[in-house]
């Protein structure tokens, strides 16, 4: 007797040879649906509509089409359980001994522009995986093929098996099929989640121009292996209707991007998206540990300043995450393969330095034309609700600077603290950063009291610190900061002021001989 094979696929790629093979050279009739049994049909290849079997026409615009006790019967039916076989005869159900399923393509429908929810919602399978589990459930006796991969696979284990497949084939072909639909199910979920998180307005002054008002949309991108520790399950999604930042870079090599690689390169695109990058502007170069920067430079070549930044700090640049504002060359690239990087992103990279870089196979290396393009509202999680702000992205508008002191800083030590200012405002408070020559020497990151942060700078800077200057996030409440700074050789300060005690540090800063300004405004970051 012909053994029966249910085919349903909505990829009908290699479905013809397949079904040729199974049919003439192993003897097996096909039961279709609709669009598989066309397919079929038009190759001449015999087939029965499913309808036709069980009697009942598909119904409900597609959604009802296998869903019949006749299909489901003729999988899940045990041969050694006599009761089970005496249920067949019954109500005249043939057992289905191959089962070729693929789903609707929810993940590649969900992905194109402006699909809506209700499209979305009917490409939601259910008779596929309800055929795929029930033959996965009863590999003891059903073979179930879920991607169109498998099909030489199979016909060489029939021809082996002399038209049988073994156990432990069946067993990996049920391992494969309940994989897929958890996968397929995890996509439905984490859609609908997204959806239902997001379509409302998360203001609840309807039309406010807040930035609360806004709308949030988000669409999976990318799974992520896992978040900041493996035990966080984590996902990449899209903002907005098509890909834009992080999403339309360039992968040219290297391992995959991780969430806390995407954090890091995000925090160092911030960074090196600060300067001006017009041609006869220099070079910038910025490498980030933990979101925070441990190195950032200036230079007339990129070189010069990818060096000056490593310099700043050789230590903590190992492991780092490097953003340069050029493309990069040659030179650039021999000198980044020196240590070992997480990832590097430019604007773009020379044939030549990708050959170079190519040594070096596990740094994530990527192009991202456009480093300026960033989010313009930041958003935060705590229990019941999200925080949204705009993005601290006011230019620095150093004529709103007043000079606090005697002393007022030279010409270079205005361009100096505007340096030191912009690398400030992208680290985490309490933020204290020492530069020279437009490098950072020391900075001073995340620490509960300012004093604190200004100490770890100034440690790092060491001997650096002699003439150097010092940029700090927020306002000194008390005059120890100057004291500290002036001791290590700093010889201007750039704070926001505010403080009830700003006259302390002025007066401490004209007895030290330092010049101070005033930037009224602060660049806290949490
Ligand atoms: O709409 S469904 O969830 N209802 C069903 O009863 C059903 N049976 C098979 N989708 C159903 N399918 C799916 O149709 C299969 O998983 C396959 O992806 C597709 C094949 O349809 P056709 O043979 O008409 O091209």
């Amino acid at each position: 007797m012909t053994r029966l094979a249910l085919l349903s696929v909505s990829d009908k790629t290699g479905l013809v040879a397949f079904a040729r093979q199974l049919v003439e050279t192993f003897d097996f009739s096909i039961i279709s649906s609709g669009g598989t049994a066309e397919a079929l049909k038009a190759a001449g290849i015999p087939v029965t509509k499913v309808s036709d079997y069980t009697g009942s026409p598909e119904i409900l615009g597609g959604r009802v089409k296998t869903l019949h006790p006749r299909i489901h019967g003729g999988i899940l039916a045990r041969r050694d359980v006599p009761q089970d076989l005496t249920d067949l005869e019954t109500n005249q159900i043939q057992p289905i001994d191959l089962v070729v399923v693929n789903l609707y393509p929810f993940e590649q429908t969900i992905a194109q522009p402006g699909m809506s929810l209700a499209d979305a919602v009917e490409q939601i399978d259910i008779g596929g995986p309800a055929m795929l589990r029930a033959s996965a459930k009863n590999f003891a006796h059903v073979t179930v093929l879920c991607n169109p991969a498998q099909y030489d696979e199979y016909l060489t284990e029939l021809r082996r098996g002399d038209g049988q497949v073994s156990f432990e084939f069946r067993r990996a072909c049920a391992l494969a099929g309940f994989s897929h639909t958890a996968k397929y199910d995890a996509a439905i979920a984490t859609y609908l989640a997204a959806q239902s998180a997001t379509r409302e307005p998360i203001a609840a002054e309807s039309g406010s121009e807040h930035p609360a008002s806004i709308f949030i949309t988000g669409r999976l991108l990318q799974p992520l292996r896992y978040g900041e520790n493996p035990h966080q399950p984590a996902a990449w999604y899209q903002t907005g209707e098509s890909p834009t930042g992080w999403a339309e870079a360039t992968k040219l090599q290297g391992k995959e991007l991780s969430y806390n690689n995407l954090v890091d390169l995000e925090a160092a695109r911030r960074i090196v998206a600060e300067f001006d990058d017009a041609p006869g502007a220099p070079a910038a170069a910025v490498i980030i540990k933990h979101t925070n920067p441990c190195g950032v430079a200036l230079g007339n070549t990129l070189l010069e300043a990818y060096t000056k930044a490593y310099e700043a700090d050789s230590t903590s640049a190992f492991g780092g995450i490097v953003a340069l504002n050029r493309p990069i060359d040659v030179e650039t690239a021999a000198a980044l393969t020196q240590t070992f990087l997480e990832c590097v992103v430019a604007p773009g990279c020379d044939a030549a330095a990708a050959e170079i870089l190519a040594a070096k196979s596990k740094v994530r290396v990527l192009t991202l034309l456009d480093l300026h393009a960033g989010p313009a509202q930041a958003v935060r999680a705590i229990a019941g609700g999200l925080l949204v702000q705009a993005s601290d992205d006011r230019p620095i508008d150093i004529s709103q600077w007043k000079v606090a002191t005697e002393k007022a800083p030279t010409d270079d030590q205005w361009a100096e603290l505007r340096f030191a200012w912009t690398v400030c405002k992208h680290v985490k408070s309490n933020a204290i950063v020492v530069t020279n020559q437009r490098t950072t020497l020391g900075i001073g990151a995340g620490q509960m009291n300012r004093v604190g942060s200004v100490k770890l700078a100034l440690e790092q800077a060491g001997d650096r610190a002699r003439g150097a200057i010092l940029a700090s996030d927020g306002f000194f409440p008390f005059d120890d900061s100057v004291r500290q700074a002036a001791a290590a050789g700093i010889v201007a300060i750039a704070q926001p002021g505010g403080s009830l005690r700003d006259a302390e540090s002025i007066q401490a800063a004209n007895e030290l001989g330092l010049a101070m300004i005033f930037t009224g405004v602060r660049h806290f970051l949490h």
